[in-house]
């Protein structure tokens, strides 16, 4: 006789009840373990939760656009092979931050009520936070259209896909099709030649190619080259290392770059914008979060720094150090990436002189940072030592021109330069 299971949903105790956004299994299907089953959204995240068995659907016991509630019954399963709860049960328990990284979990509640904490907290870890973030009018209508809602960029709040970004997607991929066709490589049989390895690409690495792409093709990239005199700010920040040391705090050059390219993005708003193609309009952010390159194992992520103006030098430091952690971890969650008003790409400690970094659309300007060097000056007969940092930027020609590029460059430049600027 058939094992019959009913799925039932759990980990939401906090909510009365979450809507249903998104079936998607049907009746019949096969389904494996951790796969998912439906699409939740309570007021804090949207999360998919995973069938902690595999087996067949039979039933489903919840519709779109309802509500469930701690306990419901979400599909009634008839169990194949093996049954491990264990993977799937990990997945959907939202983890609370432990005490350790209490600290570090304390970032992006700054914004939020603090008796609502605990349960912002609860959301902070969403089950693989790669899956698309979108409505069901929206995921229904990539559907139709036969494109895989998990390779489209979103551009609204939280990475949110919206309509408009499956259709840039649609019209991005037929452009580059066309171009593909004509242009793209046939890959060799390289075997021929020697010993070879096919690895798969990670999901992370598939997105960000896509990602790359899409804003290589689309967008009329410029970069600008500069270099600021960063000795001052260089010894401000080895005299306050030695004291965040002692608090576990480390201190990079990055801190004060970002707190310099906040003060330059307030004086240049067209810097902290995105181009609406659809509607043709330029939309100004009135907030500055600054996303951040991460270099991680499984691929490039870019968690945002949430409020940079509103922070000290140790709270950024903190928090760069917290948020890259979770980027490495894979434990991200949508409301940590996306939104952000610029994007700051460091090779620093790796090397390397200069680079042209892409931008990370719907942004319009990135900055590169390349390794700090030694540069000798004489003046009044003295030689001293300088330390120059090498910065890139990249625009977007449709939004900002060169003048205005050459323009927040100089600032930049002098922000970093007079360290007191960073700091206040
Ligand atoms: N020049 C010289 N040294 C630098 C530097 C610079 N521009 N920037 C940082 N450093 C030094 C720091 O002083 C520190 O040295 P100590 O350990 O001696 O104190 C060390 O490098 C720390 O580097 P870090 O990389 O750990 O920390 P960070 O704050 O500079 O950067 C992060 C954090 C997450 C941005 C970085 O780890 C990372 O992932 N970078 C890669 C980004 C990337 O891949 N970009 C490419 C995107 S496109 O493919």
């Amino acid at each position: 006789m058939s094992d019959i299971k009913e799925i039932l949903i759990t980990d939401i105790e906090e909510f009365d009840s979450v809507d249903v956004v998104n079936i998607l299994v049907s009746v019949g299907d096969e389904i494996d373990v951790d796969q998912a089953l439906i699409t939740i959204e309570s007021e804090k995240a949207m999360m998919d939760f995973p069938s902690p068995y595999a087996g067949i659907i039979k039933k489903i016991n919840v519709i779109e656009g309802g509500k469930v509630k701690e306990g419901d019954s979400l599909v009634s399963l008839e169990l194949i092979g093996e049954t491990n709860t264990h993977t799937a049960a990990k997945k959907i328990s939202v983890a609370r931050p432990n005490t350790e990284d209490s600290e570090r979990q304390k970032i992006d509640t700054g914004k939020k009520d603090p008796n609502k904490k605990q349960a912002s907290e609860k959301a902070y870890v969403i089950p693989d936070s790669n899956d698309a973030y979108a409505s069901p009018g929206v995921h229904k209508y990539a559907r139709e259209l036969g494109v895989d809602i998990q390779t489209v960029p979103g551009s609204g709040r939280a990475q949110r896909v919206k309509t408009e970004d499956v259709q840039t997607y649609v019209r991005t991929q037929l452009g580059a099709k066309q171009i593909s066709n004509a242009t793209q490589v046939k890959p060799l049989d390289f075997s021929a030649y020697g010993e070879t390895e096919a690895v798969a690409q990670t999901k992370i690495q598939k997105v960000t190619a896509k990602n790359m792409t899409t804003a290589w093709q689309t967008i009329p990239h410029v970069t600008h080259f500069d270099q600021a005199d960063v000795t001052l700010l260089e010894e401000h920040r080895k005299q306050l290392s030695v004291e965040l040391k002692e608090k576990n705090i480390k201190l990079t050059p990055l801190v004060f770059i970002i707190k310099a390219l906040c003060a330059t993005l307030k004086k240049f708003p067209n810097f902290n914008a995105s181009l609406d193609i659809a509607t043709e309009q330029i939309i100004y952010k009135k907030y500055i979060d600054i996303g951040i390159a991460v270099d991680t194992p499984h691929g490039l992520m870019v968690p945002v720094l949430r409020s940079v103006d509103k922070k000290s030098i140790t709270q950024l430091a903190i928090e760069l150090l917290a948020l890259s952690d979770l980027a490495r971890q894979r434990k991200l969650s949508p409301k940590q990436m996306g939104g952000g008003s610029m994007t700051i790409s460091s090779l620093g400690i790796l090397g390397g002189q200069a680079f042209t970094p892409i931008i990370n659309p719907p942004e319009v300007a990135i900055l590169g940072i390349s390794k700090m060097f030694k540069q000798e000056s004489v003046s009044n007969r003295n030689t001293k030592e300088k330390k120059i940092l090498p910065l890139a930027l990249s625009y977007d020609h449709r939004v900002i021109n060169g003048a205005e590029a050459a323009r927040f460059c100089t600032y930049l430049k002098e922000v970093l330069e007079d360290i007191w600027k960073v700091i206040l």
